[in-house]
């Protein structure tokens, strides 16, 4: 069976939705919250000691983007993943986006807004995350408008990477108000009866 290390509240909560919405059973392998894993068991899984890492039947693989990719191509034909290689190519495109123009500026403004100690905490740095929100939000939603999602055909791995990426910044919270077609999108995928489950788990 399928092994998802982590916890529900980190980036795990990503691969625990992709497999919800494949409908792969899995066994989810707590990790120390927050810290990851740093037992020289959990580095053989990855060496980076950071949450999610899977082992899909002796394949290992960490990195949450990668994971979901992998699981969506395995599990997801027709569903997740598309068949046409074109989709691929944005596939990949606006999850890397995801990664590289959103995850930091989001992370950050977490981070000084409520995950620090409040003395460690710099509303400047919190402020400034904000404020350079505005580029990817405004790419992301002028992308949406007049699309139901980012392929603009069925719900697919892309969606659901950025939308595991963007849903962090609801924790600042964030006003997604100015951006109305992305608010819709966002919203879609916090309701989609897989993500539901998943932050359920939350409630224990
Ligand atoms: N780029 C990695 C980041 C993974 C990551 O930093 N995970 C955090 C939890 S959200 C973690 O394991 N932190 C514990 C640590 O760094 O020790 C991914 O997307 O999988």
């Amino acid at each position: 069976m399928l092994k998802i290390y982590g916890t529900v509240m980190s980036r795990a909560v990503r691969t625990l939705w992709a497999a919800e919405e494949l409908g792969i059973p899995y066994d989810l392998i707590a990790t120390d919250p927050g810290t990851g894993s740093r037992s020289s068991e959990f580095l053989k899984i990855n060496p980076n000691g950071h949450v999610p890492a899977i082992d899909d039947n002796g394949l290992i693989v960490w990195e949450s983007m990668a994971i979901n990719l992998y699981l969506a191509e395995k599990y997801g034909q027709g569903t997740l993943w598309p068949s046409d290689i074109a989709d691929h190519a944005h596939i990949y495109q606006w999850s890397f986006w995801a990664l590289s123009e959103v995850e930091e500026p989001v992370m950050t403004a977490i981070m000084n807004k409520m995950f620090l100690p409040e003395e460690e905490r710099d509303a400047a740095k919190a402020q400034d995350a904000i404020k350079r929100l505005e580029v990817p939000f405004g790419i992301l939603d002028r992308h949406l408008q007049g699309r139901e999602t980012i392929l603009g055909k069925q719900y697919t791995i892309a969606d659901l990477n950025v939308c595991s990426v963007v849903d962090f910044a609801m924790y600042i919270p964030y006003d997604f108000s100015p951006y109305p077609a992305l608010n819709n999108w966002l919203m879609a995928g916090m309701n989609r009866p897989a993500h539901q489950k998943v932050l359920g788990l939350l409630q224990g």
